[in-house]
């Protein structure tokens, strides 16, 4: 028996969906223990592409239990149509369970989301506007609605009440939005709250009793590393622990049962939002050489590197070392599953940045303080490609071209974390598995 934890090691798309899936058969439990619908997991069903946001992976195994852990934020009408969409393709939903901790996305937290984005402009976030971190915001400020407040008219109408006393002001006042009633309100969401009470329960409890029983837990990160509240970006960061960390507290499952952390590395990097960048390619509109400005629109086009959830391009720059140490370091990771490999077949030679330089410094660990970080020069090692040959067919490390196996291990080298997947294509089959 293992209980893993899944974790993104990047910006987030790493490709984390795809390698739940691929592992989410071994496992009796699958559970999403951070963010809401922000995310975008892609996975493969059949011939079919399905998009992710809340289910857990899991969903797609008939003897794996998809859990929404308390440390994620729920959209109910969001949960509402994803379980109606992955009905319709012919997966089975009714095992989901929901903790009664998990805090609701309520509608002003959408229009606040929007409204602050707005207000800051040039210096905005590049949230997905999806109320993420409004309603972390309530959460922290202790006065959220949680599921097990939906379960009772009568508690949920006087939550609201207190709760729209604050909001309602600050969306009219600050912003010019328009205000709330409870019964407006109570309208939308009480069929949400009919509908999927039959989830909800004390997954604390559930996934304790279910470890005790000797069956198998997969924790399933959402966004990445540096997107967490603490160990990212800050302020250019989501509202939660991305990290392995917040498998923990976003569970109830203490730390001493987790017995593998898998990062999830893409072979170069993505980031999709405001916030520094250090080995970004960027368009030559943007200020990029022609040079990077080839790299980024291949890894973008080859890579199909287009947001799940809003559809936005994400940004996109070579693999960097630096962060790939970090990652290891911050997520205690066991080992690392690198996708993506294929897309770097579109080139002669590959970099790698291994430091960064700034102001006469030389930086070999993240430096977390934002000037460096915006102002760091990657120092890059130039690795030889395996231009125009298809590794998507590999199935066994031996059948990559030579190259490709020197990029593997140099990655290896760099970051100081075994790579145990190799994933060569989008499809389940399209990995290797090294022993
Ligand atoms: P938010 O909405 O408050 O969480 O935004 C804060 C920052 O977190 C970033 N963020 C993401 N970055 C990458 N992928 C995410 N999921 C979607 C995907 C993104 C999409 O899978 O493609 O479709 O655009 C995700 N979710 C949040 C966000 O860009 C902000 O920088
Ligand atoms: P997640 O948020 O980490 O789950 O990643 P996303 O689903 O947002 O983005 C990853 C994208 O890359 C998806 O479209 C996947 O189907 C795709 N993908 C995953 N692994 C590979 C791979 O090894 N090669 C290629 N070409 N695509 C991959
Ligand atoms: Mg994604």
């Amino acid at each position: 028996m293992t209980n893993t934890v899944l974790v993104g090691a990047q910006w987030g798309d790493e490709g984390k969906g795809k390698i739940t899936d691929l592992i989410a058969s071994d496992y009796d439990y699958v559970v999403r223990y951070q963010g809401g619908n922000n995310a975008g997991h892609t996975v493969i069903h059949g011939d079919t592409k399905l998009a992710l946001h809340l289910m857990p992976s899991g969903v797609m195994y008939s003897h794996c239990t998809p859990v929404i852990g308390n440390g994620v934020v729920v959209d109910p009408g969001v949960l509402v149509k994803e379980m109606a969409m992955l009905e319709t393709e012919g997966v089975d939903c009714s095992r989901l369970k929901i903790s009664c901790d998990a805090h609701v996305i309520m509608p002003y937290h959408k229009d606040l989301d929007g409204a602050c984005e707005k207000r800051l402009g040039a210096n905005k976030i590049g949230t997905t506007k999806r109320g993420i971190g409004p309603c972390y915001q309530d959460k922290v400020s202790r006065k959220g609605i949680r599921f097990q407040d939906l379960r009772d008219e009568k508690i949920f109408r006087l939550k609201l009440q207190a709760v729209l006393l604050e909001v309602n002001p600050v969306l009219e006042r600050v912003y010019g939005l328009h205000t709330y009633t409870v019964d407006e309100i109570c309208d939308e969401y009480l069929p949400y709250a009919r509908i999927l009470g039959k989830y909800v329960c004390e997954t604390a409890h559930l996934l304790n009793e279910a470890r005790q029983a000797g069956k198998s837990i997969l924790f399933e990160g959402a966004q990445g590393t540096l997107l967490d509240i603490d160990h990212g970006t800050y302020p250019f960061v989501t509202s939660s622990s991305c990290c392995a960390g917040g498998a923990a507290t976003g569970s109830g499952v203490g730390p001493k049962a987790i017995d593998r952390v898998l990062g999830i590395q893409k072979a170069y990097i993505t980031r999709v939002g405001s916030g520094p960048f250090p080995t970004e390619q960027r368009h030559e509109e943007e200020g990029g050489t022609p040079e990077e400005s080839a790299a980024g629109t291949i890894l973008c086009e080859v890579g199909h590197e287009y947001g799940v959830t809003t559809g936005r391009r994400r940004r996109c720059g070579w693999f960097d070392a630096v962060i790939g140490r970090y990652a290891v370091e911050v997520n205690s990771l066991t080992d690392v599953a690198l996708t993506k490999l294929d897309v770097l077949s579109a080139f002669d030679t590959i970099k790698v940045c291994v430091a960064y330089d700034c102001d006469g410094v030389r930086y070999d660990y993240f430096p977390m303080q934002q000037s460096v970080l915006f102002h760091a020069q990657p120092v890059y090692e130039e690795l030889p490609g395996w231009k125009g040959v298809d590794i998507t067919g590999c199935r066994s490390f031996d059948e990559l071209p030579e190259n490709a196996q020197r990029y593997v291990k140099r990655l290896e080298e760099l970051t100081g974390a075994r790579i145990s997947i190799v994933a060569v294509g989008p499809d389940r089959d399209q990995t290797i598995m090294r022993s």
